[in-house]
């Protein structure tokens, strides 16, 4: 190519600083994108093809000294041409043009459609222009679009066999009406051809100068904006998908839920505590994981509140009643101890009836004190027990309370 340019390899940029232009060719794969930047770029930056099946579909980045600028080119992926939902394909088309957006934290100047001249452009051509808005937003045409319209070659030829007043590509522009005139309609009529196969410096200095005026205003479509459409974009699809997400997640609900109602009964005919503790710990697990989930897929939509909330008191319900067991196991083992307080107790006071009767003249004041300070002490330590229980059955209503116990006895 005859333009004066050089790829950048070194820091050395400061006689173009402020004049640094990015930009962005989008486009479906064959209409000329690579080529595009290649001119721009005047070398060989990007691989061409004429098989669209030949072609990589990763993003590409190159930098070049265009005629005074310091000029980045990114040339995205191909707009993919799929029986995919438009939703499923805009999903596709966001996560392939993620790594173009990637590659210029810093936003771009200019967005660049580019179609190929001479061919009609016909429901596919608009579709894929559409897609494009799916994922750069509904006004980045309006806001940073430019149309270059390679194969202006074409347009030569095409004169040349007229043989009369030849067209040019203004008038050529005019004549259009559809989708093409929208399109041009929309970038405010920022539209070029391009003839890449030419070595022509003009087309380029044309289109660097459209991008300047853009750049005056001072705003860059920057990757907030892009992110911003593709939250949106992933809370669309989230909602069209509410249904088969519900039911799948459902699913996993009734799984818990299940699992829950054997571990009750597990817990009602088991004193095996450690295990069902195990089992209490593993169900809990389960259900935070799939609040977790429950989280990403909702993408703040709303559609999965009501599971949420499903969830949310299962995992309540499992608290609740692993807390009553530890309780019911507690007051268990209290009760055990107070049983054996008791035998004790009573067999203090028979030795002390037999003592008693036996001899009530050898009983001296120091045997009979002896014996009340032994049940005294045995009554200090149940006391506490009789708190503990008690205080332990009005907090978690476990069975019947020590007190009624004892009053029946
Ligand atoms: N005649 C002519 N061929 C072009 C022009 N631009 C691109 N091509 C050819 O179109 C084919 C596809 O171009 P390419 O840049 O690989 O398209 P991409 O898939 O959009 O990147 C290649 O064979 C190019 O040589 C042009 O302005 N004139
Ligand atoms: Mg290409």
């Amino acid at each position: 190519m005859a333009q004066a340019a050089e790829p950048v390899t070194s820091g050395n940029s400061t006689e173009v600083e402020g004049r640094e232009l990015v930009l962005f060719l989008l486009g479906k794969t064959g209409h000329g994108k690579s080529s595009t930047g290649n001119t721009i770029l005047a070398r060989p930056a990007f691989e061409t093809s004429d098989n669209s099946d030949s072609v990589t579909f990763f993003t590409q980045s190159g930098w070049s000294r265009v005629l005074s600028r310091l000029v980045q080119v990114v040339d995205g992926p191909g707009v993919c041409e799929t029986r995919l939902s438009r939703g499923e394909a805009a999903q596709k088309m966001i996560t392939d043009m993620s790594g173009g957006i990637a590659l210029c934290p810093n936003g771009f100047d200019a967005l660049i459609i580019v179609c190929r001249y001479g061919i009609r452009f016909t429901e596919e051509e608009h579709e894929a222009v559409e897609s494009l808005k799916s994922v750069f937003g509904a006004n980045f045409i309006r806001d940073f679009g430019i149309v270059i319209f390679t194969h202006g070659d074409q347009l030569d030829a095409n004169n040349k066999k007229r043989g009369r007043q030849p067209e040019t590509f203004e008038t050529w522009c005019r004549k259009q009406s559809g989708h093409v005139r929208s399109l041009m309609d929309e970038c405010d009529n920022r539209c070029l051809l391009f003839r890449n196969m030419d070595e022509e410096p003009g087309q380029v200095e044309l289109l660097l100068q459209t991008v300047e005026r853009l750049k005056q205003r001072g705003v860059r479509y920057s990757k907030d904006m892009f992110h911003a459409v593709r939250d949106e974009q992933e809370r669309f699809i989230t909602r069209e998908n509410a249904v088969a997400l519900r039911a799948e997640i459902q699913k996993k609900i009734s799984l818990l839920q299940d699992g829950l109602n054997r571990l009750l009964l597990l817990a009602e005919n088991t004193s095996d505590i450690d295990h069902l503790e195990s089992a209490f710990e593993s169900l809990q697990n389960d259900i935070t994981a799939l609040k977790s989930e429950i989280k990403i897929h909702d993408k703040g939509t709303g559609v999965l509140d009501s599971l949420k909330d499903c969830l949310e008191s299962m995992g309540q319900s499992l608290l609740l009643r692993r807390e009553r067991m530890r309780a019911a196991n507690k007051a268990n083992k209290l009760q055990d101890e107070l049983d054996d307080l008791r035998i004790q107790i009573r067999e203090n006071e028979r030795q002390l009836q037999e003592a008693t009767t036996q001899s009530k003249s050898s009983i001296t004041p120091q045997m009979v004190f002896s014996a009340i300070a032994d049940i005294a002490k045995i009554i200090m330590q149940v006391a506490p027990l009789f708190t503990a229980i008690t205080s332990g059955n009005e907090d978690l209503s476990v069975g019947p309370t020590i007190l009624e116990l004892s009053d029946s006895e």
